[in-house]
């Protein structure tokens, strides 16, 4: 059997397929990588589905034969099959505005305490359970995850893993099943949930006429196809004393945890019960992440992001900061003037050029991972001594000092595919080569070169700055 494994990994902002080797410890090669973002169509946003499987197939074509295929994507969006498996209608995206009004209206007729007994998880606007409820379901017969859509177009086989169903707000945060009361309380066919599978688990071969198109074959497995489960797996923690950013469109910032934290304190901040690899529990809340960063850019044309974090380097500290958390910043549109808007409203003098934004974006962003990761270490009773700062933002040199000196902690940055390690390594193990969760850590640590910041201990200017914004 080869150690050959394929990772299809679908993030907010680029897609990849990673090639993983572990003949002689873990070597990550990239076979292909596409970018992915919203489409507009009449008013309504979208992803490009089709668009990215066709990607999905051109990368397995060019990785080559593999042991196994695993595949994540971003968590919550969906897509719904007719009885007889045709999609029905394009995934909308998880920032389009037709969610508008439902978690307030659920809130009010089921009660947000309840909801939070249940599946313990955030309130996010597009939870899975407000689209399903702001969207038309009569000819639906089966809703299935991102990652769950593209496993049933490469083997023909549904269901629903784990991790990323713990994102629906429709699991039982503690048997790990459907909530099938809460299904039916809330109106929606409890028949479109497929049934659940666990990371590592056999999905199926390959279709035959997916197998002539891409010249291979290989089974599915199921992975922690919730791309932060993923990534929390990977984290390069040696002990439990950590806590973790992952850190791409969003940051999801919190801690690994045995059990979950319900208590009225935990629901108040917002914080999220989301389940990872071998029945931990993902504590932690989403912070708006380089989606902030990425707006900004995108509103630039022609701007180049290395220059512009040089240049942010040598801004004024502090001159401006933002919750990066307002749900202002959530859909697309001109963020740069939505910044300067908020800086505005909090009695600061907005940005004057790029670098100025730029820096403005970051030390938000690390007074929002700050806040977060102290809220997580008091809410858990969990010792942190180290933050582990994962994903593409781990290549960002300023973000991981900020983060550092605005926490009080030492970040240790990388690594930037974490999500990637984590899809191999849970197809690995099923494959006998890996034993358990604290074996692929070691694993990680020992394939990439990691960067550490040590804290300025000047932690007095970000509390400062905190306190203008929250
Ligand atoms: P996602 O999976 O959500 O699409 P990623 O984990 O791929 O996100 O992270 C993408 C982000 O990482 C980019 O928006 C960018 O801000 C940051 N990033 C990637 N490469 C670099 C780099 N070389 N320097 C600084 N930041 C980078
Ligand atoms: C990160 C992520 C995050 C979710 C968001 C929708 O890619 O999966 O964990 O909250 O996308």
């Amino acid at each position: 059997m080869s150690r050959r494994f394929a990772a299809v990994d679908l993030g907010a902002s680029s897609g990849r397929v990673m090639l993983a080797d572990l003949s002689d410890g873990l070597r990550l090669t990239e076979a292909h990588r596409f970018p992915n973002g919203p489409v507009r169509v009449a008013g309504r946003l979208y992803w490009d589905i089709l668009g990215l499987y066709r990607e999905i197939l051109t990368g397995l074509r060019a990785a080559g034969p593999v042991s196994s295929i695993g595949v994540d994507s971003w968590a919550v969006d969906y897509g719904l099959l007719d009885a007889s498996g045709a999609l029905l209608g394009n995934p909308v995206h998880y920032r389009d505005d037709r969610t508008a009004g439902v978690s307030e209206r659920v809130a009010a007729s089921v009660g947000a305490a309840s909801l939070y007994e249940v599946s313990g998880l955030q309130v996010l606007p597009f939870n899975t359970l407000y689209q399903l409820l702001a969207d038309r379901l009569d000819d639906a017969a089966t809703m299935l995850l991102v990652p769950d859509l593209i496993g049933y177009w490469l083997t023909g086989e549904r269901g629903a893993e784990v991790t990323n169903a713990s994102t629906t707000g429709l699991l039982d945060v503690n048997t790990r099943a459907w909530a099938f009361p809460l299904i039916e309380r809330l109106g929606l066919p409890a028949g479109i949930f497929p049934p659940l599978r666990q990371p590592g688990e056999a999905i199926g071969g390959l279709r035959r006429d997916v197998a002539a198109e891409i010249g291979w074959s290989a089974p599915v497995r199921a992975v922690g196809s919730h791309d932060t489960a993923s990534a929390v797996a990977a984290v390069p923690a040696a002990g439990p004393a950590f806590a973790y950013v992952s850190c791409g469109t969003w940051s999801l910032a919190g801690v690994e945890l045995p059990e979950p934290v319900l208590t009225p304190e935990s629901r108040a901040a917002n914080f999220t019960n989301e389940a990872g690899i071998d029945g931990t529990v993902r504590y932690l809340r989403n912070v708006m992440g380089l989606w902030l960063l990425q707006e900004c850019l995108r509103a630039w044309p022609g701007s180049d992001l290395g220059e512009l974090l040089a240049a942010a380097a040598h801004e004024k500290p502090f001159a401006a900061v933002v919750n990066p958390d307002e749900p202002v910043f959530l859909p697309p549109g001109d963020m740069p003037a939505r910044i300067a808007a908020e800086c505005r409203r909090t009695g600061q003098i907005p940005p004057a050029s790029p670098a100025a934004y730029v820096r403005c974006v970051l030390e938000s962003l690390a007074l929002g991972h700050r806040l977060a990761v102290r809220q997580a270490m008091e809410l858990s009773g969990r010792d942190v001594e180290v933050v582990h700062l994962v994903g593409g933002g781990s290549r960002n040199e300023l973000l991981c000092r900020f983060t550092a000196d605005a926490c009080g902690l030492p970040v240790v940055a990388g690594p930037a595919e974490a999500t990637t390690f984590g899809n191999v390594l849970v197809q690995a193990r099923a494959a006998g080569l890996v034993s358990d969760l604290t074996e692929m850590r070691a694993l990680v640590a020992s394939a990439e070169p990691l960067r550490r910041y040590e804290p300025s201990g000047d932690t007095g200017a970000w509390a400062e700055a905190a306190s203008r914004v929250f």
